[in-house]
C-alpha cells in the first residue's frame, strides 16, 4: 500500500491500518474488525461483531464500507439505513436491542459506542467564537456549555427523530484548515461539523454538506481602511491587480472563491491580487479573523475577504455572548475601515448548514431527512427567534409575514445598496 493511499484511510482506523501493515492474507478483514471492535467497546463487542463481519465481509480493505441506499421514500428520516434495518429502526426504536436494532446506524468513530435501538448516534463538533451560531453557553442559558443556533437545531432535530445527538468543541482548524479537510474530522474524532457555509470551488473536493438551516444569508465582502478623509484604499471599482488581500483561514468564503466573483460595480472579474493566509500571521492571534484584522491595520494587506456580516457580528457593542475575540480591533467600523464590497454570493451553494462531513460519509443522508422536517416545526421557528435569525431563516407556517420580509444591509449587493449609503455608515457604494 502506498503512503498516498494510507493518508486516505488512515482516519478511519488507524488501529486497522497497522493490522493491515502486519497481515496481508485473507484473514485480515475479520482481524482487523476483532481489532476494531476490541477497541471501540468491550460491552458491545458481541453484537458489534456479529455486525461488523457482515458489513465488512465484502469489502477488500480496511476501510469500513458503509452503504448507503438509495434515498427510501416512505421511511423519511434515516436515509442511513439499509431497507432491512429501516423497518426495525424507524419503527422508532420499538423493535429494541439484538439484531433489530444494531444495524450500521451511523458511520463509526473509533473508541465511540454505536447508536444502538435503532437510534443513530451523531456527535458534531463547534468551536464558540461565531455567535449567534456558535458560542460560549453562559447562565442562565446554560453552564458554559457549547452553544447557539446550530447546536439547538441539531438537539430539537435528534429528539424529532429520535437520533443521540451529542455536541462537542472543537478548534475550527480542526474541521477545516488551509485550503483542506481539518485533521479531527479527517481522522473521525466526529461525524462532522456545524453551522459551516457551503461555499463552492474547494470545499466540495473533501466534505459533504448537509442541507443549509438558514437561506443564503452569508455573504462575502471585503474590507479596506479609509483614509483621513474617509475614502478607501481599496476603490469600489478596483479588480484588485496588483493589490494584497488576507484570507480569513479555515473560515468561508474560501480563498479560491474571490476569483469566482464579479466586482458589481465595474462589471470585472477580481483577478491579479496576491492573497495571504491569516494562518501564516498567528503571531498577530489564533483567531483568524483578529489575525486577518490585524495585517489590515499592520499594512501587510489591503484588504480582507471575508463574510459581509463579520463585522456585524463582532461589534461588542451589542454583543452579548462572551466575545472569544479582541474587541478592540473591531472598533471604527466606518471611521477606520469599511466594507468596500457586501452581498457576494457566488462564493457559496447554500447558506448556513447544520453539518459538514467527510465526503461520502452518509452523514448528510442520516441528516437531511429528519432536518426538513424539523424545520417545518415552530420549535424551529422559536430558535430562529431566540437567536434573532428570523429574517434568514427557512419560513414555515410559524412565521409572521413581518418576519421574513427586512433584508440586512451587508446582503445587499454593493450596486444595489439604498441610496446615500457611505462609507462612514461602514458599507461603501459603488464609486459614482
Ligand atoms: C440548501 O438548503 C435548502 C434548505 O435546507 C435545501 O432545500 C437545498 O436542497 C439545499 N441545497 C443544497 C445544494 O444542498
Ligand atoms: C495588472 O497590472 C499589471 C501591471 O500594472 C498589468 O500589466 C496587467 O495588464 C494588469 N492586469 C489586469 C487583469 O488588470
Ligand atoms: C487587541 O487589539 C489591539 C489593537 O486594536 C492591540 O493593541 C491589543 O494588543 C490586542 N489585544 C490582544 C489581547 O491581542
Ligand atoms: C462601539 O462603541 C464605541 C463607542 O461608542 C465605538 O467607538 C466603536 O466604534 C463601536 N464599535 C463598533 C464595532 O462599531
Ligand atoms: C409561510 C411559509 O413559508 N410556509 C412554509 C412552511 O414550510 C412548509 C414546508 O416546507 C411550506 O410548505 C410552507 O409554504
Amino acid at each position: 500500500m502506498t503512503m498516498a493511499t494510507m493518508g486516505n484511510t488512515a482516519d478511519t482506523s488507524g488501529v486497522c491500518l497497522e493490522s493491515q501493515a502486519k497481515k496481508s492474507d485473507n484473514n485480515f478483514p475479520l482481524t482487523c474488525v476483532l481489532v476494531l471492535s476490541f477497541a471501540t467497546f468491550v460491552l458491545a463487542l458481541a453484537t458489534t461483531v456479529i455486525v461488523a463481519t457482515k458489513d465488512f465481509s465484502g469489502s477488500s480493505d480496511c476501510n469500513p464500507t458503509i452503504t448507503v441506499e438509495d434515498e427510501p421514500d416512505t421511511i423519511t428520516y434515516y436515509g442511513y439505513l439499509s431497507g432491512e434495518e429501516g423497518g426495525g429502526g424507524g419503527g422508532g426504536g420499538g423493535g429494541g436491542g439484538g439484531r433489530g436494532g444494531g444495524g450500521q446506524l451511523e458511520p463509526p468513530l473509533p473508541g465511540i459506542k454505536r447508536g444502538t435501538n435503532g437510534r443513530p448516534k451523531l456527535i458534531v463538533a463547534q468551536d464558540i467564537d461565531y455567535p449567534p451560531y456558535a458560542y460560549l453557553g453562559v447562565p442562565p442559558e446554560s453552564d458554559y456549555e457549547v452553544s447557539g443556533f446550530g447546536h439547538d437545531v441539531a438537539l430539537g432535530m435528534g429528539e424529532l427523530c429520535d437520533i443521540d445527538v451529542t455536541v462537542v468543541q472543537t478548534d475550527w482548524a480542526n474541521c477545516w484548515d488551509a485550503g483542506a479537510i481539518g485533521t479531527g474530522m479527517n481522522s473521525a474524532h466526529y461525524h462532522g461539523c456545524m453551522t459551516y457555509t457551503h461555499t463552492a470551488g474547494e470545499r466540495n473536493r473533501f466534505v459533504e454538506f448537509s442541507y443549509g438551516i438558514l437561506q443564503a444569508n452569508k455573504p462575502a465582502g471585503i474590507l479596506t481602511l479609509l483614509d483621513s478623509s474617509g475614502n478607501p484604499q481599496i476603490s469600489g471599482s478596483s479588480n484588485l491587480n496588483g493589490t494584497k488581500i488576507a484570507d480569513v483561514t479555515g473560515w468561508a468564503p474560501t480563498a479560491d472563491t474571490l476569483a469566482l466573483v464579479d466586482n458589481v460595480c465595474s462589471n470585472v472579474r477580481f483577478e491579479g491580487y496576491e492573497m495571504l493566509n491569516s494562518a501564516d500571521y498567528s503571531i498577530y492571534s489564533d483567531n483568524s479573523n483578529d489575525a486577518a484584522m490585524t495585517m489590515m491595520f499592520n499594512g501587510d494587506v489591503d484588504g480582507v475577504w471575508i463574510y459581509a456580516d463579520q463585522v456585524h457580528n463582532y461589534d461588542c457593542n451589542h454583543s452579548d455572548v462572551t466575545p472569544e475575540w479582541n474587541c478592540s480591533l473591531w472598533e471604527g467600523f466606518g471611521t477606520k475601515y469599511a466594507y468596500v464590497h457586501v452581498g457576494i454570493s457566488e462564493h457559496a451553494y447554500n447558506g448556513t448548514t447544520l453539518v459538514m462531513a467527510k465526503k461520502g460519509s452518509g452523514v448528510r443522508e442520516l441528516v437531511n431527512p429528519c432536518l426538513q422536517r424539523f424545520m417545518e416545526t415552530e420549535e424551529y421557528y422559536e430558535l430562529c427567534k431566540k437567536h434573532d435569525l428570523t429574517t434568514v431563516c427557512y419560513p414555515n407556517d410559524s412565521f409572521g409575514a413581518d418576519e421574513v420580509a427586512s433584508t440586512n444591509i451587508w446582503e445587499y449587493k454593493t450596486s444595489e445598496l439604498p441610496a446615500g449609503t457611505e462609507c462612514s455608515s461602514g458599507y461603501c457604494s459603488c464609486p459614482i
